[in-house]
């Protein structure tokens, strides 16, 4: 049997998902539904990437630890793909045990051929983007990528020799034209490797949630290493069971939005490389769902569109269908709620559920849902069924290069071809005339082949609504493989059309529009009313001033003071995570700020009770420790 992996990326449990997380996730899912439907045995896997300094500041900012805080996030990620019926064969997290086992593995032999050696790493770090940048690629002193504030950052770090792979790399792109889709990143790519590739930074010691360098365990493996290799953990590489990992690697297809193609096509080949391991087939590189305002969708910036407020309103498959059809795979395209209701009311109630309503209501009246075994057929006749088998071969090529909306809109073609072949006949005359019915059945059987072929073709894309369709018209599944969506006339004799409710019913656009708009501010209030703190919530934190008795520096700790305060009446350890700012003999003798009924936490082994209140700058570069020497140990602040 024929073989096909397709993968999504994996995505960082730090926020709500989104559309832009939907988008990618439901065109693998379709690209899978479709291969299997053509035969293949498929591969399809997604998943999250749950390391690093963002996860680790946004765990702390819950205070939760890092695992609980990604637990909660990837179940509902789980939640949204099972809303959305999406069919992936495995979900990795890169906190399971088996991938970080395996990344252990993997750098340890990348080391140990020399393709990964230590050094210092010193630059602009952006702590959102998990990046470091030189002097030369900020962009008006700020992140080049996010516009958001950077900080110099030095450390001792691992580094893959990415930068002896530049040959290799446009060798590779040379020998596999179609590595890289479409084809306009391809140049891209190919400019940024010429502009000269420098050795990656693969590890970090300035926050430790990540899989830690096993061999020097002041390291944790840096999150690009972790994410990419994911692709061949999933599936068992350099595990007691690479069953897999043989059959289905390399990967026929990396879905990615496109500002991380360079990843994907650059770093990961160059790994693979360096693994001895073979190179994915394809990476593709699609566009960005925009707002209105021309901003990308994303977590950090607040602008999320709930999806399964948008699921449970108009159905999983509308959803499906407007991402895979408003926005041509590769480019970037816009979202807004009204181009969705649009959408739906134009192509999925009028042109769609239309010629089901219309199509099954004549047959209801003419012949009572059972079409007749006597027909006449025509010229006209042969016209639509050329027409179906053509338009099905062309929706099968723009599908294997990943043009849906190009393949949509192809079958929606064919749907107005119908609803016109419709008008252009009457057969609403023809019900009460007897002479007219065999003519009438022809016509009515004609359609309901070309339904039974549409249903096949959107089975990929909308599977509940191909399933209603194929109940409908009483298309059973020997008569709705993907080769009888190639021939014509599987229908048996006195097919029977049973009709149902309107598969899309219309939209009052305005209304609609107006009550949505109702549900963001509810739903932005109740946010809100989430983040802020009442006067009650307040009053429930103690805070007390407290003398530094003794102070020392954690060892093995980059970070860490342990201070003994007292507050009067009594006396406390407190572990701070401010040694970059202040050595102990600043602090000795000094009142500071305690939280004092804080829950206890274990810090580097150490019990902390309490928290020493600090301000940090707005660009992150200094902290400075409140003060409160005019104050006594144990005053309250209120
Ligand atoms: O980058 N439009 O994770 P991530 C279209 N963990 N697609 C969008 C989108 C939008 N507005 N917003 C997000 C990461 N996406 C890494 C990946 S892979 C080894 C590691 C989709 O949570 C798109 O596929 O930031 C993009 O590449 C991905 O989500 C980024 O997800």
């Amino acid at each position: 049997m024929k073989k096909f992996y397709i993968t999504t990326p994996i995505y960082y449990p730090s926020g709500k998902a989104h559309m832009g997380h939907c988008y990618s996730t439901v065109a693998a899912d379709v690209v899978a539904r479709y291969k299997r439907s053509r035969g293949f045995e498929v591969m399809f896997l997604t998943g999250t990437d749950e390391h690093g300094q963002k996860i680790e500041l946004a765990a702390a900012a819950d205070n939760l630890s890092p695992k609980s805080y990604v637990d909660k996030i990837v179940f509902e990620f789980k939640e949204l793909w099972r809303t959305l019926g999406v069919s992936y064969d495995k979900f990795i997290r890169t906190t399971d045990d088996y991938h970080v086992n395996t990344v252990q593995k993997i750098f340890k032999t990348l080391y140990e051929k020399g393709q990964i050696y230590k050094g210092k790493y010193s630059g602009w770090y952006c702590v959102p983007c998990e990046s470091f940048f030189a002097d030369g690629k900020l962009k008006n002193d700020k992140c080049p990528d996010c516009g958001r504030e950077v900080r110099q950052q030095e450390e001792e770090a691992y580094f893959f020799k990415l930068s002896e792979y530049s040959e290799k790399i446009l060798e590779f792109y040379k020998n596999n034209p179609e590595f890289i889709q479409p084809e306009s990143r391809k140049n891209e790519m190919i400019n940024f490797i010429k502009s000269g590739l420098e050795d990656l930074c693969v590890s970090r010691t300035s926050f430790k949630w990540g899989i830690p360098v096993d061999f020097d365990r002041l390291h944790v493996v840096y999150v690009w290493l972790d994410a990419l290799t994911n692709y061949v953990t999933a599936l068992g590489y350099c595990q007691e069971d690479e069953k897999l990992f043989k059959k289905f690697w390399p990967a026929d297809v990396h879905f990615v939005g496109k500002e991380i193609v360079r990843f994907h096509a650059v770093i990961w080949p160059a790994i693979l490389m360096a693994l001895d391991l073979e190179i994915p087939s394809k990476v593709y590189g699609h566009g960005w769902i925009l707002f209105g305002d021309g901003q990308k969708m994303s977590k950090s910036r607040g602008n999320v569109v709930d999806p399964f407020v948008l699921c449970k309103r108009y159905g999983v498959d509308a959803i499906r269908y407007f991402l895979l059809r408003e926005i041509p795979f590769g480019s970037d395209g816009y979202f807004s709620n009204e181009a969705l209701i649009t959408r739906i009311n134009s192509d999925l109630a009028n042109d769609l559920g239309n010629l089901i309503s219309r199509s099954s209501k004549l047959a209801e009246k003419g012949f009572g849902s059972i079409i007749p075994l006597e027909r006449e057929n025509t010229n006209e006749d042969l016209k639509i069924s050329e027409l179906a088998l053509k338009i099905i071969n062309e929706f099968e090529i723009d599908m294997d290069d990943f043009k849906f909306s190009s393949a949509l809109s192809k079958i929606w073609n064919l749907i107005s071809a119908c609803n016109k072949y419709i008008d252009e006949n009457s057969p609403w005359k023809m019900v009460n005339i007897p002479e007219k019915h065999a003519r009438l059945a022809s016509i009515l059987y004609n359609i309901f082949e070309v339904l039974r072929i549409i249903s096949i073709a959107i089975a990929p894309i909308m599977p509940e609504t191909s399933e209603k369709i194929q109940f409908q018209i009483g298309a059973s599944k020997k008569i709705c493989s993907w080769e009888c969506a190639k021939k014509w006339g599987m229908f048996q004799n006195n097919n029977k059309i049973s009709r149902g409710s309107a598969l899309f019913p219309r939209i009052d656009c305005e209304k609609e529009l107006e009550s949505l708009e109702i549900l963001n501010l509810n739903n932005n209030k109740k946010e809100e009313s989430d983040k802020t703190c009442s006067i009650e919530d307040f009053k429930k934190i103690k805070l007390i001033v407290v003398k530094v008795l003794n102070c020392e520096i954690v060892k093995n700790s980059k970070k860490l003071l342990k201070l003994l305060v007292s507050g009067g009446i009594f006396e406390r350890t407190v572990v701070s995570g401010i040694s970059e700012y202040y050595s102990p003999e600043n602090l000795i003798g000094h009142n500071v700020i305690l939280v004092e009924n804080l829950k206890p936490a274990k810090l580097c082994g150490i019990e902390s009770h309490g928290m020493i209140l600090a301000a940090s700058s707005k660009n992150g570069k200094s902290v400075k420790v409140l003060f409160a020497d005019s104050n006594e140990p144990g005053d309250t602040i209120s």
